[in-house]
C-alpha cells in the first residue's frame, strides 16, 4: 500500500523529533507530534464519512491545525480544497456548490453565514478557528493518534485550488499528487534547502505560495517553519537572526525596505530571500542588494502549473527576469493567434509542460481544452520572452488579470457587480500601480443618463459579494468609456490615463 503524497512529505517522518513547526511563542510541534494530529483528524473526516476523492473545502485561519488538515487529507485521499478568508459567504457558496464538498470547515466567527450554503449543499459544516479551537478539533480529540494510510497513486487527485477566469467564473484547478510531489522535490533541491534551515513562513496557506511551495519544500527538506498567522513586519525583524530563509510575496520585500532597522546586520545569518505571485520591480531587487548584501531569488508560477521558471541559486539572479525553466519543465514563448514557437527573443505567450502542470478544471471540459493543449503545453497567458542567455522576462499579461499584493483579482468580476449598481450603464476596471500592492484594482464607471452616481454607496454594496482585497481602491465617473473601431473597452488608454493615481 502506498501513498506517494503521504509517504514523501509526511509518512517518512513518524516518530522524528525533530522540530517542525515554530510557534511566535516559541513552542515547538515537532514532526512526529504533527503526524499525530494529522492522524487524528484523518480519523475524524473518516469517521465523518468522507471517503478518497471526496473534497473537504477549508475557510479557516492559519494554524497548524490548518494545516494538519492538509496532511490529513493526504492521508486519506481526500482532496484539500483551501479558500480565502477573505472570501464572502457568496463566493463560498460557489466553491462549496461547484466542488460538491462533503465537509466545509470554517471560522465559529462565520458559521451563521456558512451554514444555509453547508446546508443547501447537503454538506457537513464544522468549525476549526485560528486558535485550534473548534467543533472539528474536538470531535478529533479523543481519535486515535494512528492512521491507517489509503493507497493512492501519483495520479490521484490531492488538491482544488480554484482560480478566476477572465469570465468572472471561477475554476476548480485538479492538482495531482505528483503535480505537488515533483514540484516540491525539484524545488527543494534548486534552491538548497536542507534540514539545517529555517523558514520564515508569512505567506497564507490556502493558496499554492505558502502551501506547495513554502511548506511541502520544507517538508521535502526536513527543515523546520517559523510560523505565524500572517504578515508581521516586527515579527519578522525580531525573527530573522533565527531563521536562513524567507518566501514572499514582493509587498513583502518592498514593506521589509521601508522599515530602518532592516539591516545588513540583521540578515547577515539568512541565505536566502524568495519572491514570486507578482513582478518584483528590478528597483526592489537593486534596493534590497544595496541594503542588505542578498540578491532575492525570483521565480515565476501559476496556480494550475505550481513552479515554472526560477533564477538560479548559484549564478546570476537577474533582475527583472523569473530565470530559467526549472529541471523536467518545457517553456516555450509562442505566437497568441497561432499557437506557434516564436524564435528567441521574441514576445509571445508562455507555454509551459511538465510533471508540474494540472490535470484540468473541475467539471468544465471546455476551459481546460482552450488552456490545456492535446499535446500537453498549458497557456498560462502571460506574455514573456527568453533572452539571449536563457533567462525569461515576463512582459505582460494576455489576460486581463490584475495581482494586488500577490492576490489575483480578475476584473471581469468585479465590473459585472458594478454593472448592477444602481445607476451605473457600464464599467470597466483596471490595474493601477500601488506603492504597497504593485498595483490595485480601480472602478471607471459611466453613468445612465440623467443618474448621479454615490460612489461611496456603491462601493459598500459590493460588501456582501466580493472580498475586500478584490473591491476597487477608488472609483472614477467618467462621460463614457475610450473604445476601439470594434466596439472594445480600451484599457490600455484608461490604464494610462490613471496610471499616477497612487504614485
Ligand atoms: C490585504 N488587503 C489587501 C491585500 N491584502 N488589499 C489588496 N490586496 C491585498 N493583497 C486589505 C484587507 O482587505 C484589509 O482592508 C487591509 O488590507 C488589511 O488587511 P491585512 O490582512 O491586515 O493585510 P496584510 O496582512 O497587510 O496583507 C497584505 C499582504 C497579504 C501581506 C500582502 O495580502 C498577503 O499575504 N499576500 C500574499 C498573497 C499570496 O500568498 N499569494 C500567492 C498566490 P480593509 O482594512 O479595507 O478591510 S499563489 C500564486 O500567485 C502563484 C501560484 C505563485 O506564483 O505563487
Ligand atoms: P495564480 O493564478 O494565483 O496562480 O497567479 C499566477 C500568475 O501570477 C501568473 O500567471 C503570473 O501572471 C503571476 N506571477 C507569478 N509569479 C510571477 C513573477 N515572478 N513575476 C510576474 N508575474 C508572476
Amino acid at each position: 500500500m502506498t501513498n506517494p503524497l503521504y509517504d514523501r512529505l509526511f509518512g517518512k517522518y513518524a516518530g522524528a523529533e525533530t522540530p517542525f513547526l515554530i510557534l511566535p511563542d516559541e513552542r515547538v510541534i515537532t514532526h512526529d507530534a504533527f503526524l499525530r494530529m494529522a492522524a487524528r483528524f484523518a480519523n475524524g473526516i473518516t469517521a465523518m464519512g468522507l471517503v478518497a476523492g471526496d473534497r473537504l473545502a477549508v475557510q479557516v485561519g492559519k494554524s497548524p491545525e490548518a494545516l494538519a488538515v492538509f496532511a490529513a487529507c493526504a492521508q486519506t485521499g481526500v482532496i484539500f480544497l483551501p479558500l480565502n478568508t477573505a472570501y464572502t459567504g457568496a463566493e463560498i457558496a460557489y466553491f462549496v456548490e461547484n466542488s460538491g464538498a462533503k465537509l466545509l470547515l470554517c471560522d465559529t466567527k462565520k458559521q451563521a453565514d456558512l451554514a444555509p450554503v453547508a446546508a443547501a449543499n447537503s454538506a457537513r459544516l464544522e468549525t476549526l478557528n485560528g486558535d485550534g479551537s473548534g467543533s472539528f478539533t474536538e470531535f478529533c480529540a479523543a481519535l486515535p493518534e494512528a492512521f491507517a494510510t489509503v493507497s493512492r497513486s501519483a495520479d490521484d487527485l490531492a488538491a482544488f485550488l480554484y482560480t478566476s477566469g477572465t469570465t468572472g467564473r471561477s475554476k476548480g484547478a485538479m492538482l495531482t499528487q505528483m503535480n505537488l510531489l515533483d514540484n516540491a522535490e525539484v524545488l527543494a533541491k534548486h534552491w538548497r534547502f536542507t534540514a539545517e534551515d529555517v523558514l520564515l513562513h508569512q505567506l497564507p496557506i490556502f493558496h499554492t505560495h505558502g502551501l506547495f511551495v513554502a511548506t511541502n519544500v520544507c517538508l521535502v527538506a526536513g527543515c523546520a517553519m517559523r510560523f505565524y498567522a500572517g504578515f508581521d513586519a516586527e515579527a519578522l525583524i525580531r525573527d530573522i537572526p533565527k531563521a536562513t530563509a524567507l518566501m514572499g510575496v514582493p509587498t513583502f520585500y518592498t514593506r521589509l525596505l521601508d522599515d530602518a532597522r532592516f539591516t545588513k546586520e540583521l540578515t547577515k545569518g539568512m541565505r536566502l530571500f524568495i519572491s514570486g505571485s507578482a513582478p518584483l520591480l528590478a528597483e526592489t531587487h537593486v534596493q534590497f542588494e544595496e541594503r542588505t548584501g542578498h540578491r532575492i531569488l525570483e521565480r515565476y508560477g501559476m496556480t494550475e502549473t505550481n513552479m515554472n521558471t526560477s533564477n538560479p541559486y548559484e549564478g546570476e539572479r537577474r533582475a527583472g527576469t523569473v530565470g530559467f525553466p526549472l529541471p523536467g519543465v518545457e517553456l516555450k514563448v509562442c505566437d497568441p493567434q497561432t499557437g506557434e514557437a516564436l524564435p528567441q527573443g521574441e514576445i509571445g505567450v508562455i507555454e509551459v509542460r511538465g510533471p508540474n502542470v494540472f490535470k484540468g478544471y473541475w467539471q468544465m471540459p471546455e476551459k481546460t481544452r482552450e488552456e490545456l493543449r492535446e499535446d500537453g503545453f498549458f497557456i498560462t497567458g502571460d506574455l514573456g520572452r527568453i533572452d539571449e542567455d536563457g533567462y525569461v522576462t515576463i512582459v505582460g499579461r494576455n489576460k486581463d488579470l490584475i495581482i494586488s499584493g500577490g492576490y489575483n483579482i480578475y476584473p471581469k468580476e468585479i465590473e459585472l457587480l458594478l454593472d448592477e449598481a444602481e445607476g451605473v450603464l457600464e464599467s470597466a476596471v483596471i490595474g493601477v500601480p500601488h506603492p504597497d500592492f504593485g498595483e490595485s484594482p480601480v472602478g471607471i464607471l459611466v453613468a445612465k443618463a440623467g443618474a448621479v452616481l454615490d460612489a461611496d454607496a456603491i462601493l459598500k454594496g459590493l460588501n456582501d459579494s466580493l472580498a475586500r482585497f478584490k473591491q476597487p481602491k477608488a472609483l472614477v465617473v467618467v462621460p463614457e468609456l475610450p473604445r476601439n473601431t470594434m466596439g472594445k473597452v480600451q484599457k490600455n488608454i484608461l490604464r494610462e490615463t490613471y496610471k499616477a493615481m497612487f504614485a
